[in-house]
């Protein structure tokens, strides 16, 4: 079986290209891939499918795919190593999603929090792509046997999940698939909104100033730092009571890879208005770059990479779900190959 031969312990995780990525995404999540994919094999995926449970601009959808893919490139995930791919592009996600929505309990995805709050006021006309999000989420981790998967803290509950099917469908039809872990960093894994602090950082953030965009202009992430909410009180020190400040330290944390004690010993005795401005320098100076390899991926290369990852991703994709499908019986063609 492909999963139990000696190999490279393995990756996976995705975004969804239903906005432009932002800095809770990046801290969350994308900075650690980068550590991460020189110790394991990656998998690193545009969840198309999982965009479209909310409804979508097809032509804006189509052009969102490809501007998160040379962010993944331009925010330093290298090509040459890890697999990158849009998930449309290997129908083996969609086909597994089958096979485990039938051994998922309504009850199951009933308790899923973000199904709670996406559909909260319209439970009834909610689409049942929205329902059914995480089992997909599961099939597109299984198919690879993965065993860790770098997301932020608002995956948690769907890793659970994915979790949950591994162990049923191995116990009621043997060993198939590898039980995967969440990787959640300790530091940035729910980075706040700017403008109310009860709220993580989202693409769907109803006010544009909430959002540090990683294709925000200077002046743009000069402005938004500028209007962020802060608490009462005026030391500036990490303290859970004073969550605005404590995500303003966390982010600048992050990007000078300073502890937090020498970040406190920085500001001491300063004003907001001064952290607010160096941190939009530090920001400033990590997009630059960023910028700038955003705008060198030719899409004939972008074109080669998503090609590439394609095939090697369908590769695998295609050996767990013949070993799926030979375990429940569905073996139609593969009777001779069995
Ligand atoms: P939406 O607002 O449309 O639900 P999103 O901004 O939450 O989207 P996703 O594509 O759902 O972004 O998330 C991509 C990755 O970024 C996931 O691993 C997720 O956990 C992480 N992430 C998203 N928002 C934050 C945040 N505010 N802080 C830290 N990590 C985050
Ligand atoms: N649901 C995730 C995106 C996602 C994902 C995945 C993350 C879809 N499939 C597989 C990790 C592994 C989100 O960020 N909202």
């Amino acid at each position: 079986m492909e999963h139990n031969e000696s190999r490279m312990r393995r990756i996976f995780s995705g975004v969804k290209p239903t906005g432009p990525i932002h800095l809770g995404n990046y801290l969350g999540a994308l900075r650690n891939w980068v550590e991460l994919q020189h110790q394991y094999e990656s998998f690193f995926c545009i969840v198309d499918l999982h965009a479209i449970t909310v409804s979508q601009d097809s032509q804006e959808l189509a052009a969102r795919t490809r501007e998160i893919a040379r962010l993944y490139i331009a925010t330093g995930i290298d090509p040459k190593i890890s697999t990158i791919f849009v998930q449309s592009d290997v129908s083996e996600h969609a086909e597994l999603t089958w096979m485990l929505n039938c051994i998922t309990r309504v009850g199951e995805l009933e308790r899923m929090t973000q199904f709670k709050d996406k559909a909260r006021r319209q439970r009834e006309s909610a689409g049942v792509g929205l329902f059914d999000y995480p089992v997909l989420m599961a099939a597109d981790i299984l198919l690879y046997q993965t065993d860790l998967v770098p997301v932020g803290e608002d995956q948690k509950q769907h890793l659970e999940l994915t979790r949950d099917l591994a162990i049923r469908f191995n116990r009621d039809y043997g060993e198939t698939f590898r039980v995967p872990d969440p990787f959640i960093p300790k530091v940035g894994a729910r980075i706040m909104s700017l403008s109310d602090s009860t709220k993580k950082m989202s693409k769907s953030d109803e006010s544009p100033n909430g959002c540090i965009e990683l294709l925000d202009t200077a002046e743009t992430v000069r402005r938004k730092f500028k209007r962020a909410v802060t608490d009462s009180g005026t030391e500036i020190k990490f303290d859970e009571s004073r969550p605005a400040i404590t995500n303003l330290l966390s982010i600048y944390q992050l990007l000078t890879g300073k502890q937090p004690e020498d970040v406190e010993a920085h500001f001491a005795g300063q004003g907001y208005a001064q952290l607010k401005n160096e941190l939009a320098d530090v920001t400033v100076e990590f997009l630059r770059p960023v910028q700038e390899r955003v705008e060198n991926i030719s899409d004939q290369e972008l074109d080669r990479i998503l090609d590439d990852g394609r095939r090697r991703a369908q590769e695998i994709a295609r050996q767990t779900l013949d070993d799926v499908k030979r375990r429940m019986g569905l073996q139609g063609a593969l009777r001779a190959r069995a």
